[in-house]
């Protein structure tokens, strides 16, 4: 390992070492990296187009006119919508909110302007989604009607607009740094603007939104480093006591096993549960849980939400009997139905998931097939979907993921471009060279250290160690997929959690495994996770 030549007081050697692997070398960044604070966030009016949103918005306040907000129905859209929705509450702006869900059209007509601007609305503001809706925008632009676009979707702007706000990083137009943002990202950037531009927006308000940012970001992968992983940091320390009353709830409510992490809770159960009602058509389910007061009783909801968990489970069944099919050499393509169409983005992120390789998702509804494609950060997917766009109706996404529609007389196509699409071999970045730790240096200062590189997730992996001459000295019990060992090194006994069943081997191990520490209380209780043993 290369040695990191900083010091800082208050951070051991060993850490610094790991940050210096990770590419973060200057004391700023690893400050930021260890304790990211709302003061370090970047001026968001460095993001293009943000500085017009906000004169926009301004103008629309001023004017007395009300706002409209279109917005996804999945989580990062949901959450977008929900930061917008309490900023705008705290300022006494008259608002509405529609959430669009996968079951459908992806594009927003002109046609749904055109109401909303006879029923008296003077600005309309889209999140997650609008970057592909050109006739859209070529609308507002015929018409005048003002209209922010807050997307992170890849696409392209031909022209040059007069009546659209386009808030959009990974349109390459010179603010790449903040491409990594997610849609609830970005509006939280805009909520952060309104700051300064707004002297009455209450600052607790902005703070309370850093927690739906999190949970946005952390429902599209959003790359954990730099600013991501600031509004993620922030809002998981925030998540412990949320201040979101209805995820309050959500935790009472919904089974979340003991010793799940607070990105565990989010990722695991929370995300998932949120995401559900989208699919079925029923998004402002999940939103309403964001946004619900102290007083409000949202039992039903949970209720409602646990039937659809039921009909989810019955469509995850047609996954599983696909993935035991699968012949392994070839590309996986699939083509469902009766199930809906919504289901094609988690179907295709869990076979590239399983067979580590791009995944492409179609389902059939009649002559016309919605579908989804993950890379699995094997090829630029978006290049991929661009060089062949006249056999699809539209798609839209980005590198790691694409959503498209076609008629079903395209699908033989599809799957002979599919068939015969180059893979790039796996991009290794995100993973990091195991270190050689001794039981002895595992110590309870070294694992509290250790805890601040949290959140591990993309873009930040978590950290492995190796070791060897590593005794079994007994089994001591089984639990879920897990064998439970007692592990000894020289003179430092520990608990080791083996996946699945586990035979006592006849001579010491070599291991790779990543250390917890939980606290439970004022007891701290560590183990080690096992990753591999030989
Ligand atoms: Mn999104």
């Amino acid at each position: 390992m290369k040695k990191n030549l900083l010091s800082i007081e208050g951070v051991s050697s060993i850490i610094l070492e790991i940050l210096y692997e990770r590419g973060i070398k200057s004391e700023d960044e690893v400050q930021k990296f260890l304790n990211p604070d709302v003061s370090m966030l970047s001026n968001p009016f460095q993001i293009c187009g943000m500085q017009q949103a906000c004169e926009l918005i301004e103008d629309t306040i001023r004017a007395r006119k009300k706002i409209f907000i279109y917005s996804d129905g999945d989580v990062d859209g949901i959450a977008g919508a929900a930061i917008l929705s309490n900023v705008f509450n705290s300022m006494n702006v008259a608002f509405d909110v529609k959430l669009t869900h996968r079951l459908e059209n992806y594009e927003i007509e002109p046609e749904f302007v055109k109401k909303i601007e006879e029923m008296g609305y003077g600005l309309l503001i889209t999140i997650d989604t609008g970057t592909t809706s050109k006739e859209l925008i070529d609308y507002c632009e015929k018409t005048k009607f003002p209209l922010i676009i807050i997307d992170h979707h890849r696409g392209s702007i031909e022209k040059d607009l007069h009546y659209t706000t386009i808030v959009n990083p990974s349109l390459n137009r010179g603010d790449g740094d903040f491409d990594i943002f997610t849609a609830s990202g970005l509006v939280l950037k805009l909520a952060q603007s309104f700051l300064e531009v707004f002297p009455f927006f209450p600052r607790d308000i902005f703070y309370s939104c850093i927690e739906l940012g999190a949970i946005g970001t952390l429902n599209d992968h959003g790359l954990l480093r730099g600013e991501n992983r600031a509004i993620v940091k922030i809002g998981l320390n925030r998540f412990e006591n949320t201040g979101i009353p209805g995820i309050e709830k959500f935790k009472e409510h919904f089974y979340i096993p003991k010793n799940s992490d607070e990105i565990r809770i989010i990722t695991h159960y929370l995300n998932p549960k949120l995401n559900t009602p989208g699919r079925f058509g029923k998004p402002e389910l999940a939103f309403k849980i964001l946004t619900a007061g102290l007083d409000e009783n949202i039992e039903p909801i949970f209720e409602e939400i646990k039937t659809f968990e039921k009909e989810k489970q019955r469509v995850m069944r047609n996954l599983l009997s696909v993935i035991k099919s699968k012949d392994t050499e070839r590309l996986p393509i699939f083509l469902f139905e009766n199930i809906p169409a919504s289901f094609s983005g988690t179907f295709a992120a869990k076979i590239s998931e399983k067979f580590q390789m791009p995944a492409l998702v179609a389902i059939r509804h009649g002559d016309l097939i919605q579908g989804s494609a993950r890379s699995f950060n094997r090829i630029n997917l978006y290049d991929f979907f661009n060089q062949i766009r006249d056999i699809f109706i539209s798609f839209g996404g980005h590198r790691d993921a694409i959503g498209f529609k076609m008629k079903s007389s395209n699908m033989s196509e599809l799957k002979k471009f599919w068939r015969e699409m180059k893979i790039e071999k796996p991009r290794i970045s995100n993973e990091i060279k195991p270190i050689h730790m001794d039981f002895e240096n595992i110590t309870i200062p070294f694992l509290k250290d250790l805890q601040l590189l949290k959140p591990f997730g993309y873009g930040n992996p978590p950290v492995f160690f190796t070791t060897s001459g590593v005794e079994c000295v007994k089994i001591t019990r089984y639990q879920k997929n897990e064998t439970v060992v007692w592990v000894k090194q020289n003179n430092c006994l520990f608990e080791a959690h083996f996946t699945g069943t586990f035979k006592m081997p006849s001579k010491p191990l070599s291991i790779c495994y990543s250390p917890v520490l939980h606290k439970s209380g004022d007891l701290f209780i560590t183990w080690l996770d096992v990753i591999q043993a030989g």
